[in-house]
């Protein structure tokens, strides 16, 4: 039996931008209209990803994983994801909502450790096998505003603990690579209130959904 390849859509952005909250008014949204969506987050998602989000997150780590570790970790969570969760589900014509994917990794293990970019690229040849979001969300906001909200949330995690530089690089890095692809990306002003975001988050969704032929978000 063969069904249409379901819809792949992302989200992504700095600390505290607001994805969690997104990601569950997407989630009620696609509902409403009817999709099929499986939801899911990186690093993790599965049972051998979330173990290896564990050791990528754990504050006591700090200093203590160097950034090509960092990297592979990443890389290794997300070959578990997209065989076991994402490339299933897809080609079962399920859609797959994802709380960050492989933009983030260019971001933060490229702009924000500097690891070169074709070795992220030859990783992600490797282990996402061309698999790309068919829409990403980038929530953008500057990094103090994102800062701010993550810290007054709990503890920070190991990669929270970073300087306000090492954070600044990760949004200039995710803002370029969506100016690079302005089919895939919309960027969405995460500094503005709640409600506001959420306003053009629907659009957004309302435009995509129509472009597929399946009704649109109101
Ligand atoms: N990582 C990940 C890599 O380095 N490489 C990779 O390849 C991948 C996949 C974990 C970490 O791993 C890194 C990036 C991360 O450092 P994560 O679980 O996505 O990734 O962790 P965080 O980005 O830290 O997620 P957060 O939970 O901090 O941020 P969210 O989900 O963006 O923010 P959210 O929704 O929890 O909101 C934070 C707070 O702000 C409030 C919310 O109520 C909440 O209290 N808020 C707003 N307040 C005012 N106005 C708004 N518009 C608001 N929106 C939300």
């Amino acid at each position: 039996m063969s069904a249409t390849r379901g819809k792949f859509i992302t989200l992504e952005g700095g600390e505290g931008a607001g994805k969690s909250t997104v990601l569950n008014t997407l989630r009620e949204l696609l509902a409403a209209a009817g999709v099929d969506v499986v939801v899911t987050r990186e690093p993790g998602g599965t049972p051998a990803g979330e173990a290896i989000r564990g050791v990528l997150l754990d504050p006591a780590l700090r200093g203590g994983i160097a950034p090509e570790t960092e990297l592979l970790l990443m890389f290794a969570a997300r070959a578990q994801l997209v065989r076991e969760t994402v490339a299933p589900a897809l080609a079962a014509g399920r859609w797959v909502l994802s709380d960050r994917f492989t933009d983030a990794s260019y971001a933060y293990q490229g702009g924000g450790r500097g690891q070169p970019l074709e070795r992220i690229a030859g990783l992600e040849r490797w282990v996402a096998e061309g698999l790309q979001p068919d829409l990403t969300l980038l929530l953008d906001l500057p990094v103090g505003i994102g800062l701010a909200r993550a810290r007054g949330r709990g503890p920070a995690d190991r990669i929270e603990l970073e300087a306000q530089d090492f954070f600044e690089r990760v949004r200039e890095a995710y803002r370029a690579r969506a100016a690079s692809q302005p089919a895939r990306f919309r960027v969405v002003d995460a500094s503005q209130p709640l409600d506001a975001v959420l306003e053009r988050v629907r659009g957004v969704l309302a435009e995509f959904l129509a472009a597929q032929g399946s009704g649109v978000v109101s």
